[in-house]
Formats: C-alpha cells, structure tokens, sequence
C-alpha cells in the first residue's frame, strides 16, 4: 500500500496533493517500514509562561486555539495549549507546580522544543525495533482512554533531552488527547487576515555537539529506518564560510525531515556552538513551516512584530543569482523588499526565509519555505544566510 491512499480526514482540510506540494513528497511502501512513521504529530514546546507564549503564536503565526489541559481540567502539574495551523500542531507547555520536572528541562535549556511527536500506525512494532537497536525507551507503549476512543503512545529518546513520543489516533477522535477540552480562541483576527499563515511542518532540525552528527545519522537510520537525502553541507563548505556540517533523514515519502548540524571547527566561532552553549546541550534549533505564499506569510508576521533576517542588496542584485532563478511566481524586487531568499535546484525551486531567535536565549529559530518542485533545503542560499546569522551573532557579542 502505497501513502497516496492516506485519508484525507487527518490532513485538517490540507490535501494530499497540497502536502506533496507543500513540503516534497515522494512515493513510498510503508508497508514494510520497521518503523512506520506517518507524519509529526506534533511539535511540543516548553515555555517559561506557556499561557502567554500561547497567545505570540495565535496573534504572530495566526494559528487556532483548539485545546488545553491544565488545572481546570485536572492536570495540577502543567499548563497545556494546543495550536493548529492546517496540519500542524504545536503544543506549548508550562510547569504550574514548582516541583516539577518540566521547570527542571525550562530552568536549564530555556524556552524550546521537549518532543518532536511522531504519529505512527503501530507504537508497539516501533518501540520493539527501537529497543532492539538500542534506543533508550522513556516511556513504554500504553493506552490512554476517554470519552472520545483510545489513543496508544510511547516515548524514546533522542539526541539531549529532547524526545520521540510516538501516537496512534487511529481509534480516537476527541480533539488532541485525553485529559484536553476543546478550546476556542478569544483573539480577533485582524481584518482581512489570510486564514491561516502556514499549512505544515516541514523539517525541524536539530543542534548536536561537535563530532556527534554522524552517530545521530546513523541512530535514524538504525532505530527510525529513515534515510538519507542528497543535501548536506561538508567539509569544504564548512571551512569556507558555513562552520557547521549537515546532513539531513526522512522517513520514506519525506513527510518527516530532520537535518542534523554539527559546529565546524572553522575561522569563528560557529553558530551551532552558540547555541549550544545557550540551549546548554543539543537541541532543536529551528521549524520550518511550509506555506502556499510566502509573501503573505511574511507580511502578516511582521505585521505582528515578528523579526526576521535581514539580506544584502548585493543577494539580489548578483547577475548569476538572477541567471540561476530565472523566472519565479514573483518578480525578484518583491523578494528582495520583503528579504526573502530564492533557490532552484534540478527538481524545481523554493522561497524561504528566517526569523531571528525567537525567545531570549540565541537559541531556537523558525523558517518559512514555499516549496515550487524543489525537493531540497536552500543549499544556494548557504553563504548569504549563514552570513546573516553571523551579523546578528556578532551584535549579540556571541562571534
Ligand atoms: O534546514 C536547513 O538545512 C536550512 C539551512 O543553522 C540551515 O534551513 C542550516 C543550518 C542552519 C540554518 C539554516
Ligand atoms: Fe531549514
């Protein structure tokens, strides 16, 4: 069976055709996975004030209040709001008891991502074949029941404290899991507000320290059975101007993406060693969000204050630049006033973008991306945003 068939219901009105288009499917036989990975489940945030960091993703990313869990419903320990914006979900957590672990995570690693859930078809198959090469399993498989059906979960670690839980919905249907009530936003869409600002998750990436990249590509292909894709960053380009490598895994169809980076011992110091040294240990470093238009996307964020990095005259004004890009849907000066990067590679091309740090650590970061064909990750926009991210570490007194 092939994923083309997957039901439409669970995209939250994105279609499978739009998916494809939107963050680069291919086609796959899941049937034979070890680990049959459908999709994120969602992106799970720690927050210092999760009540208020709710509210910066419904007014600055547009996204829907669609449930909460906290002491209102039972929950004493945390604070729980779950957000959607097509596909994806974010969950955004805080600690309420001073006891708790999730202060523990806050206290040290600051505001960021604690679990990258993945929505899979069989949670038991999957943690048998994880343990079976070695994975540390945090929480064995289990059932968690309400009103609404059961859903079946489990949790393994990855690389510094952050984790994989792994979700089966297929027997639920209340609104994320129980112990969540359906929640509505209070917040008045600004007038004439697009209806959502992006439509999925398209990769997430992580920060390993220095020489760990190629182990944590290999516990991927081990224990997840993802793969690798073509594009990486090596060693000459890591000496030239990156400072970091990359490589990147997905699962079968590319639903699910994952670039690893390491700090390159190069001229400065690198930017992955930064935030390493912030998020004290690896970690997430940034979410890219696919969107259908990007321009749209960025005006409305910056609209709500949201900073993004700023790009060169000199980027758009590159006769090659413009030679390779050759025609895309907008004219090159509506993306150089709004600074957004362009690529194209054989399979097609891509617009994307990045904010700046998101919190007060340096630390996690988002991009968008409008895919058009590409398949890729902006390696031809590598020098000038590693560039740009250099700028903005040196005015942080961190170069
Ligand atoms: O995900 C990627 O590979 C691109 C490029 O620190 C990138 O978004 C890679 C490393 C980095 C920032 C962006
Ligand atoms: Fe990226």
């Amino acid at each position: 069976m092939t994923q083309t068939a997957e039901p439409q219901g669970a995209l939250d009105d994105v279609s499978y055709d739009q998916l494809r288009q939107l963050v680069g499917l291919v086609d796959h036989d899941a049937s034979t996975d070890p680990f049959p990975v459908k999709a994120m489940d969602a992106v799970v945030f720690i927050a210092g004030n999760a009540t208020q960091t709710a509210w910066y993703y419904q007014i600055a990313f547009g996204m829907q209040l669609v449930a909460y869990s906290g002491p209102e419903t039972g929950v004493y320990e945390r604070k729980s709001y779950v957000l959607k914006s097509g596909s994806a979900r974010f969950v955004i957590t805080g600690g309420v008891k001073p006891d708790s672990p999730l202060l523990d995570h806050h206290r040290k690693h600051g505001d960021g991502v604690i679990d990258l859930a993945l929505e899979t078809t069989d949670v038991d198959k999957c943690v048998e074949h994880a343990r079976a090469q070695g994975a540390t399993i945090l929480e064995e498989p289990h059932d968690v029941s309400d009103e609404h059906g059961t859903v079946r979960v489990a949790a393994i670690a990855t690389y510094g404290e952050t984790r994989h839980s792994l979700v089966d919905r297929s027997r639920y249907n209340g609104v994320y899991l129980p112990g969540y009530e359906p929640r509505e936003s209070t917040i008045k869409r600004p007038e004439g507000a697009p209806k959502r600002l992006f439509q999925a998750v398209d990769h997430c990436v992580g920060n390993v320290e220095l020489g760990k990249m190629d182990y944590w590509v290999d516990w991927y292909h081990r224990v997840m059975g993802f793969v690798n894709m073509a594009e990486f960053v090596g060693d000459d380009i890591a000496t030239e101007y990156s400072a970091l490598m990359s490589k990147v895994v997905s699962n079968g169809n590319h639903r699910v993406k994952f670039p690893l980076n390491e700090p390159a011992v190069a001229k400065k110091k690198s930017q992955i060693d930064e935030y390493l040294e912030f998020y004290d240990g690896a970690g997430c470093q940034h979410i890219a969000l696919a969107t259908n238009d990007i321009i749209a996307t960025v005006t409305a964020m910056r609209a709500a204050g949201v900073e993004f990095l700023d790009t060169p005259d000199s980027y758009y004004d590159d006769p090659e630049l413009r030679a390779r890009i050759g025609n895309v849907r907008v004219p090159i000066e509506v993306l150089k006033e709004h600074s957004i990067l362009v690529d194209r590679d054989e399979d097609g091309y891509l617009l994307q973008i990045f904010t700046k740090p998101i919190g007060d650590r340096p630390t996690v970061f988002y991009e968008l991306i409008e895919r058009h064909g590409s398949l890729g990750f902006g390696k031809g926009n590598f020098k000038a945003l590693f560039e740009a991210i250099e700028r903005e570490q040196e005015r942080r007194g961190n170069l």
